[in-house]
């Protein structure tokens, strides 16, 4: 395996030099990538010195350098893990036969398709988060903004180097489309919903790096099964950036429920009005963001009988995140069991286990989701509060799937539209909630200070102190 070489203009462990008419395609999009990161990426802070890290190597032991970087100077580059040799295929039809270096023409399309589709999110989710670096509660937590917004760039050139790579002219005009459809654009939207919603608040932010960020995992973890190797060891090193993702917005959201519970201990009650007053979030308003954001994540796994996932399973495109701890890699006779709605409640169906695997991915992102909840439930009762947060059930507020087509309570009873209507403020942030999240959001720069609504963090990035300027505003 190569090693990642900083002097070429594009860094890369792929031997693009051996590449020439690759090279030159990626150094043709690289300007317009950069073009790109000027409109749409961080509004405002191109001149400041960001403490980023930034991938050397791609194994396990040091893979990261840190140092101060202005973003736009960052080294976005090309970096997959190592080849495994005599990889097999773990899943599907061709189970057991080798991985394959060349995308087959059959399933050119479906392949191609899946990867726009994951390089879609990548630049999207820098577009929604480009205005929060104003309104940032520290520089420690303005530095994990940008860490996280330089890495999506990244994961998008890992999505680009596939398309040009291993797509031709088709993949060329793709990696194009990546940068042309916006977050939120009426006319050329983001493919995927949750993708188009704005994160214009820090609780948000971290809604969204806790839950969203974590079906990026879910997704890469099964793409990283895939047949088609080089996407198999893109994804795996995607993931190891993606782990600190997830870090930010489970930390954040424990340290926004810390500062939380400080108020409540000062001022003697649990009132929300009372801690709204006093600059603080509170629970109810945090649990509605958080049915919001979880919500609308559950949405980004398609529906529950999809076609689209049997075929992609059965052809070895995708698999299931961690494939090795299943007995059956085919899945070809067992089915599961689906409940959905149906006149006058709801029925079980078995359906073909292939037909299942948005489900099948869903659930075990459900699970992994409550282990957070676990962790601040935890903080809450050490509190000695009786208040718990808890998931909504999955059919709540969905807008993709057989739970789309009807009105259910967090409890996941089917409620009629006129109730849900009723009810729907106790469920999902209501303007006026926005309005008190977006209040609280006073940018705060002061090296080692945090905004009144949210706890420093246990312990700085990297052995620094809390109190190290993170970044450095020129
Ligand atoms: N919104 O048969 P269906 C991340 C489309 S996050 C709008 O139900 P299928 C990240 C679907 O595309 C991970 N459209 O499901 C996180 C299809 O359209 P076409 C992103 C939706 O095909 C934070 C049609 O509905 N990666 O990395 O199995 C920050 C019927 O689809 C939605 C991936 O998702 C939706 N929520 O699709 C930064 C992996 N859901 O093709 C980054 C790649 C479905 O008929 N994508 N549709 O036009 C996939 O594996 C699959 O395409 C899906 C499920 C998971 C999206």
């Amino acid at each position: 395996m190569q090693t990642i070489d900083y002097s070429d203009k594009i860094p890369n462990n792929v031997n693009l030099a051996g590449d020439r008419a690759l090279q030159r395609a990626l150094e043709h999009w690289q300007p317009r990538f950069l073009q790109w990161w000027q409109e749409m990426g961080p509004s405002d802070f191109a001149a400041a010195d960001v403490y980023l890290r930034t991938a050397v190597g791609v194994d396990a032991e040091g893979w990261a350098s840190y140092g101060q970087v202005r973003m736009p100077d960052y080294r976005w580059g090309i970096f997959l893990a190592d080849a495994r040799p005599g990889r097999g295929i773990g899943f599907g039809d061709y189970f057991g036969e080798p991985a394959w270096q060349q995308v087959p023409g059959e399933y050119r399309s479906p392949l191609r398709r899946l990867i726009v589709t994951q390089g879609d999110t990548e630049p999207a989710s820098v577009e929604q988060q480009r205005l929060l670096g104003h309104t940032c509660p520290s520089l420690y937590d303005l530095r994990n903004l940008f860490q996280i917004n330089v890495e999506e760039g990244r994961h998008l050139w890992a999505m680009v180097y596939l398309l040009h790579a291993y797509f031709g002219r088709d993949g060329r005009e793709e990696a194009q489309g990546l940068l042309e459809r916006h977050s939120g654009d009426a006319d050329k939207p983001r493919i995927l919903g949750t993708f188009n919603e704005p994160v214009t608040d820090w609780l948000s932010f971290f809604m969204f790096t806790y839950f969203t960020d974590r079906d990026g995992k879910y997704q890469l973890k099964s793409l990283a099964e895939s047949a088609f190797d080089p996407l198999a060891r893109t994804t795996q090193f995607m993931l190891t950036e993606e782990a600190h993702h997830m870090f930010v917005g489970e930390t954040g959201l424990s340290r926004v429920i810390k500062r939380t519970l400080e108020v409540m201990s000062e001022l003697g009650t649990e009132e929300a009005g009372a801690i709204r007053n006093a600059g603080a979030v509170d629970l109810p308003t945090f649990q509605r963001y958080l049915n919001f954001w979880f919500c609308s994540s559950l949405d980004l796994f398609g529906s529950e009988v999809s076609s689209n996932a049997a075929s992609s399973f059965a052809n070895g495109l995708k698999g299931r995140p961690d494939e090795a701890q299943y007995d059956d890699h085919r899945c070809i006779d067992s089915v599961f069991s689906l409940a959905q709605p149906a006149a006058g409640g709801v029925v079980s169906e078995d359906v073909p286990m292939r037909n299942a695997m948005n489900e099948v991915l869903r659930m075990s992102y459900v699970r992994d989701c409550e282990l957070g909840l676990k962790r601040w439930n935890r903080q809450l009762a050490r509190a000695g509060l009786s208040f718990q947060l808890r998931l909504p059930s999955p059919r709540f507020h969905r807008a993709i799937g057989v739970w789309s087509s009807v009105s259910c309570d967090v409890e996941g009873n089917i409620v009629d539209a006129a109730e849900f209507g009723r009810r729907r403020a106790e469920w999902l942030p209501s303007a006026s909630d926005r309005d008190f999240v977006r209040s609280l959001m006073q940018r705060v720069i002061a090296p080692g200070k945090m905004a009144a609504w949210i706890a420093p963090p246990e312990r700085g990035i990297n052995s620094l102190p809390i109190d190290y300027e993170y970044v450095r505003l020129n």
